[in-house]
């Protein structure tokens, strides 16, 4: 079993320092978000600290984490900057002993989001977007839309995800598009 302060150790020596602090500013964010829109506050900082622990594990390593575990083999044929939250999902599990699947969850589906997000998904990808540190166009107005609704602002930060990707003729996973149209829906 780890404690908080080990998993802070383990995670943080897993990345560089300029994405711990990242890490820490999701965790900031992620706890806010939860006590305003009523998640968990502590499920919220676990998931927000764990949430990139594969992003920097070498590329070969997480595609051989998707394959020999027969995690999602969708995500093999899509960019690969969708797989750290897969197996990041994986590993909390198997490496650090996090059982809780709506944990597990919200690290596994931060990057796509996906058809009906709990709120602890909803918190975890939208505090992936507004945490402190991040500075992208339109930042300021998701963080202002997060204020009054994790709806409103989890839909600005996927739409500005899909812009960029739009902007660079990246293949767009599926799974974000339906993810941003089950949202709007949430809220018609
Ligand atoms: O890990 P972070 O940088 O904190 O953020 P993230 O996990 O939300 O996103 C990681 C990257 O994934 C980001 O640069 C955009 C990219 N991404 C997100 N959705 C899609 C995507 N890339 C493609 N090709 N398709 C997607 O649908
Ligand atoms: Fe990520
Ligand atoms: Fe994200
Ligand atoms: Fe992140």
């Amino acid at each position: 079993r780890y404690s908080r302060d080990e998993l802070i150790k383990a995670v943080s020596g897993q990345m560089p320092e300029k994405r711990w602090k990242h890490t820490e500013g999701v965790m900031k964010s992620a706890v806010e978000l939860a006590k305003r829109y009523g998640a968990d506050p502590q499920k919220a900082d676990l998931a927000a600290l764990m949430h990139d622990v594969a992003k920097f594990w070498p590329i070969d390593q997480q595609e051989q984490v998707i394959r020999e575990n027969h995690l999602n083999q969708d995500l093999l044929g899509n960019d690969k900057q969708l797989w750290h939250a897969e197996v990041g999902a994986f590993v909390a599990k198997r490496d650090y002993g996090i059982e809780d699947e709506e944990i597990l969850d919200a690290i596994r589906y931060h990057t796509s989001g996906r058809i009906g997000m709990t709120m602890l998904d909803k918190v975890i990808c939208l505090a992936d977007y507004i945490e402190p540190g991040r500075d992208f166009p339109g930042v300021n107005n998701i963080r202002k839309l997060a204020n009054h609704s994790l709806e409103e602002g989890l839909i600005a930060g996927l739409d500005s995800t899909i812009h960029f990707l739009l902007e660079k003729r990246k293949v767009i996973y599926p799974l974000t598009v339906l993810s941003r149209n089950d949202l709007i829906r949430q809220i018609k």
